[in-house]
């Protein structure tokens, strides 16, 4: 950690203990929804869905780790031309106060290296990193479709 980050933090630290609005604020990360599309026997990787909503501050999600892949990856997803492309990205910005959707046809995460298949029905834990929250665990859903109030999203997205 240099020292610019330390002073940053010892700051937000001072805020939080002057006011309790800023704690709320500090803490205010949220991730909702996760869930992750059923795979079949041999299927190298699979995507992960989900909803973040920043706390007052903003934050970045940097990486993540999960019991059933050997990684985690950060993905985005766009048309070029007729054909959809998928490319690791390092990090999603989560906008101050703003929501940030995981969703199929956009940014999502990518379970590389799948130890055993994503079952519909089954959960799985989820540890996120981000930059200033530090990590959240979450449990995923395995589901074919999005759950109710999950990220839906539109269109297919097939590896
Ligand atoms: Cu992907």
């Amino acid at each position: 950690m240099n020292t610019t980050r330390r002073t940053l933090l010892t700051a937000a630290a001072c805020a939080a203990l002057a006011s309790p609005l800023a704690a709320w604020a500090q803490a205010g990360l949220k991730v909702e929804g996760a869930w992750a599309r059923p795979t079949v026997q041999g299927q190298a990787a699979g995507g992960g869905f989900l909803k973040i909503t920043g706390g007052a501050a903003g934050d970045r999600l940097v990486s993540g780790r999960t019991t059933v892949s050997s990684a985690v990856e950060l993905h985005t997803m766009s048309m070029d031309g007729d054909v959809m492309r998928m490319r690791q990205v390092p990090g999603i910005d989560v906008p101050a106060g703003g929501t940030v959707e995981l969703k199929p046809g956009g940014l999502h995460l990518m379970f590389m290296g799948l130890k055993q298949p994503l079952k519909a029905g089954e959960t799985f834990p989820l540890t996120l990193r981000f930059e200033k929250a530090g990590e959240v665990k979450v449990d995923v859903k395995v589901s074919a479709q999005a759950p109710a109030g999950a990220a839906a999203g539109h269109g297919g997205h097939k590896h």
